[in-house]
């Protein structure tokens, strides 16, 4: 990983992105959904399947930063890998007390009715890189330090989880060394020591021009099994990197060479990935620089739907503004929360009050973009928990753009504080079939109000 320059703070990436995507839509509906999300910088993706959601961990670049200036982790979870929920940071770096800093690239996984999420920090009594493992009954969370210290510290980073149909857990992490070592039962201990995989050429690659590193291996492993075969996707050659991987056998190798899956794309030095199947198809995560002031420090998280090759291989993928198609529908009949968006202008979050996020910092003209949802016959009505301790104004809801055929325009109401909720409805006249939601924020000057949720009825 080396220096890059950079920056810009949040309010001006809202705008950039907000002129952006008004730039991009003029012309047709074709819109942009990778980045995945927009309000905030987030890195290093670590997919996660559970009850038929998607659950994302990622890490969170700080706004302006000019290094891996990283203090907490965030949760996304998406059921159609297009309009994804913010979730908030459940794990940060008090949640070690024996950390310092760098909340860098983790993983969680599932096993026995908890989550375990591991992450490397820096040691505050060391110094050095550790692997810290935070526990939840929930994908979700809060998590809480499953034991109080380091699962392993040996000044290396980058943890990947792997359980295999046997029930041996691996952890596999390490930059510039590649390590693993076998996880018990518990997930939070480990038997033996950790073990060095062997860096061979024919395993990993050949890097030309670094003496020290002569294979292409860098960073970030992703580890799993797929039809009997064992992949190892990591973050190739530095810098810049790109993604490559290799296959094996058996859990601990031996480890051949497959070559590049993403070839070194989108104005961040670094990248990261993160794979999974879901609902027959799958997918590949990843970062990039592609938000407005986004870059080596200030990156993104994206996704691409891909097939393997016949012999269990990867096909080429590249970065797109696409992402991933939608799967089904949304349906608007339930209540959905606010803060699942498919793309955001504009917009913040925070916890709410009533539980889960809120959106805020609405101004006038910002907007959410809720994609594919299914009005069906007909929507009579619409219905809104909001809060403003403001000016309040509208909901407008328009079809398939932010400039869009209005639907329906719900009033709302200063209630004295920006957590203090009530419920607003207006009526909906024409929003019939499947189309883009588009909800623009519309009033005065200044921060307008909160949403918590919203129902169509
Ligand atoms: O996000 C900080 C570090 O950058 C990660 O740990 C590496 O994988 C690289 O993405």
């Amino acid at each position: 990983m080396k220096l890059a320059p950079r920056l810009a703070p949040r309010h001006a990436i809202a705008a950039m992105v907000s002129l952006l995507c008004i730039a991009t839509l003029l012309p047709a509906v074709a819109r942009a959904d990778n980045p995945i999300v927009q309000h905030i910088y987030t890195a290093d993706p670590a997919p996660l399947v559970h009850n038929g959601r998607v659950y994302l961990y990622t890490g969170h670049d700080e706004d302006g930063s000019t290094w891996f200036t990283m203090k907490e982790w965030r949760v996304w979870s998406s059921a159609d890998m297009v309009n994804w929920t913010d979730h908030g940071s459940p794990l940060n770096l008090a949640t070690f007390s024996w950390a310092k800093s760098d909340a860098w690239a983790g993983q969680a996984v599932y096993r026995n009715g908890k989550f375990y999420w591991y992450v490397p920090v820096t040691s505050r009594a060391t110094g050095r890189y550790a692997i810290g493992v935070a526990v939840s009954d929930s994908p979700t969370g809060p998590f809480r330090d499953a034991i109080g210290r380091p699962l392993v510290e040996n000044g290396e980073i980058d943890p990947s989880v792997f359980i295999d149909d046997n029930g041996q857990a691996y952890l596999y992490w390490g930059n510039p060394n590649l390590w693993y070592l076998r996880l018990n039962a518990d997930m939070i201990s480990y038997s033996g020591g950790p073990t060095q995989i062997p860096l061979t050429t024919a395993g990993f690659g050949t890097r030309t021009g670094d003496p020290n590193r002569p294979t292409l291996y860098e960073e970030g492993p992703w580890v799993y099994k797929r039809n009997g075969l064992y992949y190892n996707v990591f973050a190739a050659k530095c810098c810049s990197e790109f993604i490559a991987y290799s296959t094996a056998p058996g859990p601990t190798g031996p480890w051949t060479y497959r070559g590049t899956i993403m070839p070194t794309q989108g104005s961040s030095f670094t990248n990261h990935p993160g794979v999974i199947d879901f609902n027959g198809s799958s997918y590949f995560f990843y970062h990039n620089g592609a938000l407005p002031g986004g870059g080596g420090y200030t990156r993104s998280v994206a996704v691409e739907k891909f097939s393997y090759n016949a012999d269990g291989g990867f096909p080429t993928i590249n970065m797109t503004t696409t992402g991933a198609p939608q799967i089904g529908t949304l349906n608007p009949y339930v209540r959905q929360e606010a803060e699942t968006i498919a793309w955001g202008s504009g917009i913040e979050t925070e916890p709410s009050s009533e539980g889960g996020m809120n959106i805020g910092w609405l101004a006038n003209g910002d907007w959410i973009k809720v994609k594919g949802v299914a009005f069906g016959a007909g929507a009579a009505s619409f219905s809104a928990r909001v809060a403003s301790a403001g000016s309040g104004g509208a909901i407008e809801l328009r079809l398939d753009s932010p400039t869009g055929t209005v639907v329906g325009n719900c009033n709302v109401p200063v209630t004295g504080g920006w957590q203090t909720w009530t419920s607003v409805s207006c009526p909906v006249n024409g929003a019939t079939g499947t189309h883009d939601l588009y909800l623009k924020f519309t009033g005065g000057s200044g921060n307008l109000f909160n949403v918590n949720w919203w129902q169509f009825n």
